[in-house]
């Protein structure tokens, strides 16, 4: 009897400890901070590795400040890191890698719209969430209700970069050249092509070129025999300073502007540039003098980290981590990939260093461009 009482008195001892014990590391005070898989397709070489570098720095910074708040009841994020090579097939095989062995939770990337156009078509057949941060070719949304971005479209930018150019520089008559073999530098042209038509823009040249190409000078002594009062150019970083150094190097005076797309929204290509991007003109989505007090703490954090001031690149790479991040938070789950898909989609004037964020209901970015002008090497506005 004696024994039978001690042993079930030690059985409900032994029951409560272990109930404590399982309790304590339970509570939220003691649980691990919950991780997320987030996928990141970026290209670090090939004809985009100036904007792929530059993403990665603005995407780490917001994982690390996110991951460092997390505290034990959070939610970390977990980065995969992977280089598409600036080509679309790299982009397939990796988005197939996130998507399948991964198994993250949603995919930020690729960079380019050329890439994106065929990846974006497999993670919307899989179900999986993609947030593009640097796309900006028209109609990448319509592939599907999983895809989404925070890149404004040249679409939204161009008209608005045509009608400030009129109104500051009297333009009546341009010439255009572009590069006929990218989604992306074929997808500004036909954005320019409109918004001259609209703005009664008269358009005296056409002119194109292929991705490699080094030598504009044909292309440009053309453009030149017609007296343009600007020349257009859609294309990458690479080819951009290429074109604008060549330009001025023929004899086409800095008095007749350039007017670039987002190509050339890159630091790296004034630089390479250097006296001859003088006067450039370029709509943006986002600018580094904007006073809302989340961009001045980005900007400034930025430059101490990596020793360079942040882009646009860097700063749509920045936001797309904290609304990806949001979403998720919001969708109460880590790898739901549909929950985050609708939390995503629900997102409304998140504050972000591109302002108040909210996606149209077509999943694109929703806020206004703006136009800059170069100036003793850096951009300044010109007009909004
Ligand atoms: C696109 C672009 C490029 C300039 C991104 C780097 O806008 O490919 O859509």
């Amino acid at each position: 009897m004696f024994t039978v009482k001690r042993l079930s008195s030690m059985l409900i001892a032994f029951i409560i400890i272990f109930s404590l014990v399982i309790g304590i590391y339970s509570s939220p005070a003691y649980s691990a901070p919950k991780e997320t898989k987030i996928g990141f397709v970026l290209s670090m070489t090939g004809v985009a590795s100036v904007y792929g570098e530059t993403q990665k720095n603005g995407a780490q910074m917001a994982i690390d400040e996110i991951n460092a708040l997390a505290g034990k009841k959070g939610i970390k994020i977990v980065p995969l890191f992977e280089d598409d090579a600036s080509m679309p097939q790299q982009g397939v095989n990796v988005f197939k890698k996130f998507i399948k062995e991964d198994k993250v939770a949603m995919i930020i990337g690729p960079t380019l719209s050329n890439t994106a156009r065929v990846t974006d078509i497999i993670a919307q057949k899989e179900g999986v969430p993609v947030l593009a941060i640097s796309n900006t070719i028209k109609g990448l949304t319509d592939i599907g209700d999983f895809i989404f971005r925070n890149s404004l479209t040249e679409a939204v930018v161009i008209p608005n970069t045509i009608r400030i150019a009129k109104e500051k520089f009297q333009i009546a008559k341009v010439a255009l050249l572009y590069g006929k073999d990218d989604a992306f530098t074929k997808g500004g042209y036909d954005d320019f092509k409109k918004a001259l038509h609209d703005a009664k823009i008269k358009i005296l040249n056409e002119q194109t070129f292929l991705k490699g190409d080094s030598d504009f000078s044909k292309q440009l002594e053309k453009i030149k025999g017609v007296n343009p009062n600007a020349i257009i150019v859609s294309a990458l970083a690479e080819e951009a300073s290429a074109i604008i150094i060549q330009a001025r190097q023929i004899g086409i005076p800095a008095t007749i502007p350039i007017i670039g797309g987002n190509g050339f929204n890159s630091p790296a290509m004034i630089k390479n540039a250097g006296e001859a991007a003088e006067g450039l003109i370029v709509g943006a989505a986002w600018n580094t003098v904007s006073e809302n007090p989340m961009n001045r703490k980005f900007v400034d954090s930025f430059t101490a980290k990596y020793k360079n001031p942040p882009d646009q690149f860097a700063a749509q790479a920045y936001a797309g981590v904290y609304i990806a991040y949001e979403a998720i938070k919001k969708s109460g789950t880590t790898n739901n990939r549909k929950a985050i898909r609708d939390t995503l989609s629900k997102i409304k004037d998140l504050d972000t260093v591109l302002g108040k964020f909210s996606f149209t209901k077509f999943r694109d970015a929703n806020h206004k461009p703006i136009v800059q002008q170069v100036k003793g090497g850096k951009f300044f506005v010109l007009g909004e």
